[in-house]
């Protein structure tokens, strides 16, 4: 009896419009999740605010929606308290880049043991289409009018700069191959990221569905090696007619999680630990 994609099913109302990226995106991760044996109690989906952020609305694993822009904080607490939960950390571009681009940094330099993916519409989508970190340059939104007025950052150049254990970009509309990064990254330990791009329809009508199938292609199918970080940097340098996706850098050094940093080999999750309160009031004496 293997976990079924069903079991992750939930009966709940869905207000993303038709031909959003996201749709895609959620019947992959939950393929992905089945496809490992992880059965919904041992997963962790923690979101942010916007269309992405509304992901773990939609299927049935443990959830917790949290602030704009604060996915990462809330995934490291998490994390350090149950390191036996499995941990995917999800939010859009703004999410991740604007508000939380902070946290981000900090994630990667961490070496949190989670696997983040950030779906990429390079506009903010909820908020009726305003300019993203993403965003191309010249792109028109309702708050650049005469377009985007400086260049769109490429946040896969921006983890391989924080050396992150794992970066991949993957596209909505490249199933399998978004199916088996998803699953890699899950079984990676330490911070994996996901650059996934994909359209929204209703509020970016240049980056269409259309406009990325032209222009994606696969690095690892061209022959690129994930286990070379200057090789990584080359091959995402890359971006305007073709745009690369694939496995860009797979750390093949294994090196310590957070947790691990923090707590050494850790036997029992902290949440299950005895508390072992330690009696301060000598010490606050000696300083007054
Ligand atoms: C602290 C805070 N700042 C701003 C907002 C307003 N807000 C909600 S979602 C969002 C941006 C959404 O864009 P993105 O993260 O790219 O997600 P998408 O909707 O495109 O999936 C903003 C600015 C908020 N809810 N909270
Ligand atoms: S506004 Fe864009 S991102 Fe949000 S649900 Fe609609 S198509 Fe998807
Ligand atoms: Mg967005």
């Amino acid at each position: 009896m293997g976990v079924k994609v069903e079991d992750f099913d939930l009966d709940r109302e869905n207000t993303w419009c038709p031909g959003c990226g996201n749709f895609a995106i959620l019947d992959t991760v939950k393929k992905s999740l089945a496809n490992l044996g992880l059965p919904p109690n041992e997963v962790m989906v923690v979101s942010g605010i916007g269309q992405a952020g509304k992901m773990p609305g939609h299927f049935r694993v443990n959830t917790f929606n949290v602030l704009h822009g604060r996915v990462l904080p809330a995934a490291t607490g998490i994390s350090l308290a149950n390191h036996e939960l499995k941990i995917l950390a999800i939010g859009g571009d703004g999410d991740g880049l604007a508000e939380g681009g902070n946290h981000l940094i900090h994630a990667a330099r961490r070496n949190i043991n989670v696997t983040y993916m950030m779906h990429n519409n390079m506009v903010y989508g909820l908020t009726k289409g305003q300019v993203s970190p993403t965003s191309d340059e010249g792109l028109k939104t309702p708050t650049t009018p005469g377009g985007n007025p400086v260049a769109g950052l490429n946040p896969v150049l921006m983890l391989l700069g924080l050396k992150a254990s794992f970066v991949a970009r993957s596209f909505s509309g490249s199933k399998e191959q978004l199916g088996s990064i998803i699953e890699r990254a899950i079984q990676k330990p330490g911070f994996a990221f996901i650059d996934i791009l994909q359209p929204c329809p209703s509020f970016n009508k240049v980056n269409t569905h259309g406009w990325f199938k032209k222009r994606v292609f696969d690095i690892n199918e061209e022959g690129h090696k994930p286990d070379n970080l200057c090789e990584a940097f080359q091959a995402a340098m890359e971006w305007g007619e073709r745009i690369p996706t694939g496995i860009f850098y797979d750390e093949p050094e294994a090196r310590p999680v957070f947790n691990e940093v923090l707590f050494g080999s850790q036997e029992q999750p902290l949440l299950e630990a005895e508390l072992n309160p330690l009696d301060i009031k000598e010490m606050i004496k000696e300083h007054l």
